[in-house]
């Protein structure tokens, strides 16, 4: 039986389209056995039958918890990841912190893309910074881009080289946009947006587009929230690095920053040295670990 390794450029249900090497897309059907297949896997396909017949060791993955607690895993083999941002309406600062738990532990690098940066004047500007401080403790990189003026791609671009790409972030910030900026003899789904935020024309599965140089984009699907798959307490320290810094300075060894004495993360929050909405996101995730919805794996 010949097959072919394939990269998996989308999951439909039971089949998938994959990027044979032997150039164009096949749709191919998927048995149960194989039901984990996602956007960016490797599998091994027969042709004749079209039918997936294994999958190759993936280096990682990302996943998430969706709103019952299930399991949903979103792409595989990442190397970086674009957390995409608009200036309007305001920063989600919570959901880039709930993101970065996920990032850090696949592990693969993050940064924060700002798109649509033809709308923001100075004054905008420079709230926006203020408002991305707080993630200089981090090294997170923040690039200014647009999609539209093509301002900022020629960075993107260098930055991106090589390597998978995954794009993440809330419905309409452009990350399609961002792709078709890049690789404009693709042709992506834009815009159309339904007043729900998920209308018919936005991306509902995540799908991979090889670029020239070697490397690939990964679409993906606008969230609202993203609650990261963990389960002990040093993944959830693996997304907040800077508090763990600070937190070397605590009195007690496993302070939890909640309410302790002598806490040094509270202590740098109200001397303004770190934000306090870092201080918050930690609360919160380490609250739904605690109360196992971030939390526990189904087996
Ligand atoms: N002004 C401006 N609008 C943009 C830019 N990039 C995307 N858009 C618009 O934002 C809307 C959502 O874009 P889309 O790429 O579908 O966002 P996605 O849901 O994150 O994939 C569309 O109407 C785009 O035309 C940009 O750089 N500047
Ligand atoms: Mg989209
Ligand atoms: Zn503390």
């Amino acid at each position: 039986m010949i097959t072919l390794p394939c990269r998996v450029v989308a999951r439909f249900g039971s089949e998938v389209d994959v990027l044979p090497p032997t150039g164009g897309i096949l749709r191919a059907h998927l048995r149960r056995k194989f039901d984990d297949v996602v956007c960016g896997d490797v599998v091994l396909v027969e042709p004749g039958e079209r039918i997936v017949t294994g999958r190759e060791r993936r280096i990682n993955h990302l996943g998430r918890r969706d709103g019952f607690n299930r399991h949903r895993t979103i792409a595989a083999n990442i190397d970086r990841v674009w957390i995409v941002v608009a200036p309007r309406p305001a920063i989600p600062h919570l959901l880039i912190d709930r993101f970065l738990v996920g990032i850090f532990n696949l592990p693969a690098s993050a940064a924060v893309v700002i798109n649509k940066y033809d709308l923001v004047d100075a004054v905008t500007a420079k709230s926006l910074e203020a408002s991305l401080a707080g993630y200089r403790h981090l090294d997170l990189p923040v690039l200014q881009v647009s999609a539209h003026t093509g301002f900022g791609m020629e960075s993107f671009r260098d930055a991106a080289a090589g390597g998978s790409n995954i794009l993440v972030g809330q419905s309409g910030v452009g990350k399609s946009s961002l792709i078709q900026a890049m690789l404009p003899e693709q042709s992506l789904r834009v815009g159309a947006v339904g007043h729900s935020g998920e209308g018919r024309h936005t991306t509902t599965t995540a799908r991979w587009y090889p670029s020239a140089g070697g490397g690939a984009w990964i679409d993906s699907p606008g969230v609202r929230d993203f609650t990261p798959e963990i389960t002990s307490i040093d993944e959830l320290l693996r997304g907040f690095p800077d508090l763990g810094d600070i937190g070397d300075g605590c009195r007690f060894r496993n302070c939890t920053h909640r309410s302790e004495p002598g806490c040094a993360v509270r202590q740098a929050v109200a001397q303004g040295l770190l934000p306090e909405a870092r201080l918050n996101a930690w609360l919160e995730l380490l609250q739904g670990l605690s109360s196992g919805s971030s939390g526990r794996r189904e087996i």
